[in-house]
């Protein structure tokens, strides 16, 4: 694997772990950490060791407090422009992975650290965590897909009113409005973001990456649309060895051993 200075990152047993390392400054997003995670994520999709993937940030306190505000303070016009395309795109990319991407949140997800957890599949927080959009409160909006993201999970006016105030909010109350799956005890949450990631490793991995990609190319489209591409990637499946495992395994009172195929 690639070295990186801003980026951990471990495959254990199929589970990818990235963990945003520059804790010194919350884990705050700069350009050079969003092109090591651009890069990382290149090197993930091609990886057929990697089966899920999970995102963490370093240290007891952040998960990602937002982009970088020093380096963003500076900014001309063209230049916060190409900064928000090039977070834009990491996140596209990540949202789009073809491996399952769980968000272990263990502290603060602001700005753009909430837009970060938005664009994983699944989002597991630590009783600790805070979530927020502020940058109303700095005087720009949100640019890494957080006025687009967060009203598609937690609905239009939920989203509006954390836009709008830049509130933050913690953990139960980002349960409550269905920003994250689950809450758990801060010494948890890993083990239970490798628990999930194990049972998602268990099922079939082609019929995981083609439900992902149903769900994101219907989500952005009308049902009629939706579903015609869910009989595309339903067909598909019957492609793989897999599917013959899955259902003979069934009949034959037996578990299933799925390869990916
Ligand atoms: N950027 C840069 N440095 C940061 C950031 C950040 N987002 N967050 C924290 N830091 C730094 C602090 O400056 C501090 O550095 P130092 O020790 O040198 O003073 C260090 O991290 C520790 O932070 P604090 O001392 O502030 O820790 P506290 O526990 O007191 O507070 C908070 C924690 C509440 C998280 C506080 O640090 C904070 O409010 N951080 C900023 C949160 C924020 O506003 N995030 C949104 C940023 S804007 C954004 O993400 C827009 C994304 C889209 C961009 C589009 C491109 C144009």
């Amino acid at each position: 694997m690639l070295e990186y200075t801003n980026l951990l990152f471990t495959n254990e047993n199929g589970i990818g772990l990235i963990t945003i390392n520059r804790p010194k400054v919350l884990n705050a997003l700069n350009s050079e950490t969003l092109k090591e995670l651009d890069n990382l994520l290149d090197a993930v999709a091609q990886d057929n060791a990697v089966k899920v993937v999970i995102i963490t940030g370093s240290g007891e306190k952040a998960f990602v407090a937002g982009a970088d505000i020093a380096a963003m303070q500076p900014m001309t016009a063209l230049e916060g422009r190409s900064f928000a395309k090039a977070g834009q795109a990491v996140f596209n990319k990540l949202e789009n992975l073809p491996q399952p991407v769980i968000a272990a949140i263990n502290g603060f997800a602001l700005g753009g650290g909430c837009e970060l957890a938005m664009a994983c599949d699944i989002r597991l927080a630590a009783e600790n965590a805070k979530f927020g959009q502020p940058e109303v409160s700095l005087g720009i909006t949100p640019g890494f897909g957080g006025t687009q993201r967060m009203p598609r999970i937690i609905g239009k006016g939920r989203a509006k009113e954390l836009l709008f105030t830049g509130d933050t909010i913690d953990a139960a109350e980002a349960y409550r409005i269905g920003l994250v799956n689950r809450v758990l005890p801060r010494e948890e949450l890993m083990e239970a973001a490798k628990a999930l990631a194990e049972k998602i490793m268990s099922r079939a991995p082609r019929a995981i990456e083609f439900c992902k990609a149903a769900i994101n190319e219907g989500m952005d489209t009308d049902l009629e649309t939706g579903v015609a591409y869910e009989a595309e990637v339903f067909s598909l499946c019957f492609a793989t060895n897999d599917q013959k495992e899955g259902m003979t395994a069934f009949i034959e009172k037996r578990k299933a051993g799925f390869v990916g195929k």
